[in-house]
């Protein structure tokens, strides 16, 4: 049975970037749950999702949040699963601070994170890891960058008509 994933965010101010995510996870049939849940505001349930979240058929989970983000440090720090973290660019530093927050965990408890906004990124990482034992998304992961090598090269032949 495939694993599901959680998308987890820190604000409902942040699902606008975060249903690129979701889209993405749904385009390859992965299971997904989104929850609005937040290391600041609701600490116990995020506490909570994170200690049980393998029990519940979870097989990574994506954090988002912005400003001073610990959505994902903390819910790596309940749990062994694979954490992404996506730092949102919801504040007067463009980001800058949600990254810092994100990336710089200390030695051991680590979180994969993504670009600023990076929320496309994080559901493929996710694919990828679950594609790790499962053939049938290794399969899609590879059609899909088939056709992003064929979208680059169908626009520069496109170029190389109108120059
Ligand atoms: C973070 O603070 C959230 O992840 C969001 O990116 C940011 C702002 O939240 P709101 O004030 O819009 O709820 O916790």
């Amino acid at each position: 049975m495939r694993k599901k994933v959680a998308v987890l965010m820190g604000s409902d101010s942040d699902l606008p970037v975060l249903k690129g995510a979701i889209n993405t996870l749904k385009e390859f049939g992965i299971n997904t749950e989104a929850h609005i849940m937040s290391a600041h505001r609701t600490p116990s349930q995020a506490i909570k999702f994170a200690s049980d979240a393998k029990s519940n058929g979870f097989g990574v989970i994506i954090c988002a949040a912005g400003k001073a983000a610990h959505l994902a440090g903390v819910v790596a720090a309940h749990t062994t699963l694979p954490v992404i973290g996506i730092p949102m660019n919801s504040g007067a530093l463009d980001g800058l601070d949600a990254l810092l927050s994100t990336v710089q965990m200390p030695k051991g408890i680590p979180v994969a994170t993504v670009a600023i906004d990076g929320a496309a990124n994080a559901a493929l990482l996710a694919v990828q890891i679950l594609a790790v034992y499962d053939e049938e998304l290794a399969a899609k992961l590879q059609e899909k960058r088939a056709n992003m090598t064929n979208e680059v090269l169908e626009k520069d032949m496109k170029l190389q008509t109108e120059l």
